[in-house]
């Protein structure tokens, strides 16, 4: 168990993501709730897990599934109730596993007190919570596109003479950081609930909270004159002084863990971020996820191949490695496709590449953060229409594909690779209806292949994906090898030999290599020295002989070296 008190604590841990709606539902309402985690955390404890990250279970319309507050104080009654967020916390300490809860502080819902009082008195104290602008019914400050589609202007409710800003959905308008009094508001919610015992935050799209100001247009990116949100937030400066009071106001007094959404930082930049003393303790690698990523949409994004993925994760590695960044890495979360449908290549993916993929991954230097289902393997779910589909992005770029000429199959095409729908699908428990899930009619279609994967089956098989998890969660658990396993450096091997992902991690005493064989055809690696253990192995056996081994396809071989 770990010993939270510590500075740092959190660098051994192993995290875990809950994407609340569809991990467990108790009362047939077909949404998973808090109870549903509560009853799941002996399940967690066994997996191994030492943090959970909840996305959010404030109240809430569901606009954005959650990411739309509108008390960042209450639970959402499809979720329970605050004696069972309270219980759930309670809970988990007991089994050593730390609550994490998202913060979505660069917007609030519509619904939100703040901006009702501000369109009942846009001049007053909450009009100044917001970006509220006056409109002459035709011009716009600037060009900017929302994250969800269409400008990021909209009328204010009840004011024709005026707009507000929204950097995602018109029902998630952007909260004035520039305003103290705002500032202060957040802070005192962030500090209540870390006093309840919450271990810390995951930081919602926080590179958003600063704008460019005066608004200002930029070149547009598509036919409809505007540019992405993301060309916005290049340009912006100044983030530091929001991020370094938020820590020096919450999070360092209380010793809380925090990973930052952060989409886009310069290099040199990044010390600030998650350096000692930086905003965050860690943040999301997200090298992998944007890679290929089109400014005309998803449906213009090619897949990702496996030597584009392996110079994703050593580029980032390489930029932490000079001041001992921690970096947060995952292969999926609720924002992307699943992560063994995305990097293991189109019709390979089998149990075995499976395993290859998260212990690639995994055993990265930085924090594992393993999103709900992938350690049985979970796979995307392609529907055959729009209206098949929940996720308001989605939706979305099936307009902006079909704009751009695609029929409408191709755009379909596009939102399955894509659609966050994919990893939101609910956790395959076992055989019975709803794969366990919901007695009830479940929010978004559970995957039909949850009679193949599922929990259940994998439990009673030392082959499965699931027990394969738990083996890399223990062997990272290794205080022997912690030296190289977590503190160690990051040195790619063979970076040149194609289809082959490899690295050392070294330590002060030992020194730990992974390979994984990146396709179906057999390959032949030399080694750097003598082999001292096989420490983990997705097949029955390891060709080594003359200082070389042959790695079946989709191998994937962890060796102790001498
Ligand atoms: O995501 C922020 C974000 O910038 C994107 O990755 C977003 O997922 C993408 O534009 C959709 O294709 C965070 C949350 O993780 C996401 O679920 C929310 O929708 C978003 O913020 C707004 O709160």
């Amino acid at each position: 168990m770990l010993n939270k008190t510590q500075p740092n604590w959190w660098r051994r841990a192993v995290a875990y993501q809950v994407y609340p709606k569809s991990f467990q539902d108790t009362t047939g309402s077909g949404t998973g709730d808090l109870q549903g985690i509560i009853r799941r955390l002996d399940y967690l404890a066994e997996l191994g897990i030492d943090v959970i990250w909840l996305s959010p279970v404030f109240a809430s319309p569901q606009v954005d599934n959650g990411y739309d507050i509108s008390d960042y104080r209450a639970i959402d009654p499809r979720f329970g109730t605050m004696e069972d967020m309270d219980e759930l916390i309670a809970k988990a300490k007991e089994r050593g596993i730390g609550i994490v809860m998202d913060l979505v502080v660069n917007h609030c819902s519509d619904e939100h007190e703040w901006f009702q009082k501000a369109c009942q008195d846009p001049d007053g104290r909450y009009g100044r919570f917001f970006y509220i602008e006056d409109w002459d019914g035709e011009h716009l400050p600037c060009n900017w596109r929302s994250a969800f589609g269409g400008s990021v202007w909209e009328p204010l409710p009840g004011h024709p003479d005026k707009i507000y800003l929204h950097t995602f959905h018109k029902k998630q308008p952007d909260l004035n950081w520039e305003n103290p009094e705002l500032r202060e508001e957040i802070y005192k919610m962030v500090n209540w609930w870390l006093d309840k015992g919450l271990a810390g935050f995951r930081i919602d799209a926080i590179i958003n909270i600063k704008k460019v100001l005066p608004y200002r247009d930029y070149p547009a990116d598509r036919s409809d004159g505007m540019c992405s949100i993301s060309t916005m937030n290049y340009h912006a400066k100044g983030i530091g002084q929001f991020l370094g009071e938020m820590a020096d106001r919450c999070f360092t007094p209380h010793h809380a863990f925090t990973a930052g959404e952060v989409f886009y930082v310069n290099d040199e930049d990044l010390p600030e971020f998650i350096g000692d003393n930086g905003y965050f303790s860690s943040m999301f690698d997200f090298n992998e996820t944007v890679c290929n990523a089109s400014d005309k949409g998803w449906y213009d994004q090619k897949p990702i191949t496996p030597e584009q993925y392996k110079a994703c994760c050593f580029e980032s590695q390489k930029k932490v490695a000079g001041f001992d960044g921690f970096l947060s890495n995952i292969i999926e979360n609720h924002d992307e496709p699943r992560g063994v449908s995305r990097y293991i290549p189109k019709g390979e993916c089998t149990v075995r590449g499976k395993k290859m993929l998260g212990g690639l991954n995994f055993l990265l230097r930085g924090l594992p953060f393993i999103y709900q289902g992938q350690e049985l393997g979970m796979e995307n779910l392609a529907v055959n229409s729009i209206d098949e589909v929940d996720d308001i992005s989605a939706r979305d770029e099936y307009q902006v594909a079909l704009n751009a000429g695609l029929t409408e199959q191709q755009a379909m095409d596009a939102v399955n690779m894509f659609s966050r729908d994919n990893a939101r699908t609910p956790f395959q428990w076992d055989t019975t209806e709803n794969a366990g899930f919901t007695t009830g009619k479940p929010w978004l279609h559970v995957n039909p292949n949850y009679k193949e994967i599922n929990l259940e089956a994998q439990r009673n098989d030392p082959d499965s994906v699931y027990q394969f998890y738990r083996t890399l969660i223990q062997l990272r658990k290794k205080s022997e090898l912690e030296d190289a396993i977590i503190y160690g450096e990051t040195v790619p091997y063979r970076v040149e030999q194609k289809n082959l992902m490899a690295y050392l991690r070294k330590g002060e005493k030992n020194t730990v290599l992974v390979m994984g064989n990146f396709q179906p055809e057999a390959q032949t690696v030399p080694l750097p020295g003598a082999v001292k253990q096989v420490l983990l192995n997705n097949c029955d056996t390891a060709a080594i002989a003359d200082g070389a081994v042959t790695l079946e396809g989709y191998q994937l071989l962890v060796l102790w070296m001498e």
